[in-house]
């Protein structure tokens, strides 16, 4: 989180090249998030790239989609909308296991609630945790090469 505030102010304080430049530079020593050192891969991504060009999604529905870091499409943002304190459950399913896909769940205010990442040996797996009433964000990205994914969001009233 250090690294990357850091990184930011960088790069906003710079010409955008520079910036580049510059994280590109600090990438010899320091780990950086994907996101920024990779903006580029996400240049063909759509308004879904970040936390406010979210899609929604329903509940208890199987969604597909596709990230893909050939195509230039990185990342996709989702949300969705918890209506009473319960229990979500997400199941989540990247179809490249060489995507090596990940997934974290945030809630309303950014903290992140749970995290995914897809292992060779598994196609499917879950992440469950109790929820109160809101809005919870949920990010997409490959790795590597790119994968459909399915999601499903379950949710359970206590
Ligand atoms: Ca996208």
């Amino acid at each position: 989180m250090q690294t990357s505030n850091a990184s930011r102010r960088l790069s906003s304080l710079s010409a955008p090249a520079f910036g580049f430049a510059l994280a590109g530079w600090l990438m010899g020593s320091v780990a950086c998030t994907p996101y920024e050192v990779d903006a580029d891969l996400d240049s063909r991504s759509g308004i879904d790239k970040t936390r406010e060009g979210a899609q929604e999604i329903s509940l208890n529905a199987t969604i597909v989609d596709n990230v893909d870091l050939r195509r230039f499409d990185k990342t996709d943002w989702k949300y969705f909308t918890v209506p009473s304190a319960g229990v979500i459950d997400i199941v989540v399913s990247f179809d490249n296991p060489r995507a090596l896909g990940e997934m974290v769940v945030t809630d309303e205010v950014g903290q992140i609630v749970s995290t995914f990442q897809d292992e060779k040996k598994r196609l499917l797996d879950r992440v469950s945790f109790k929820a109160e009433s809101g809005l919870y964000y949920l990010q997409f990205w490959a790795n590597a090469e790119g994968s459909d994914y399915s999601v499903q969001v379950n949710f359970s009233a206590l």
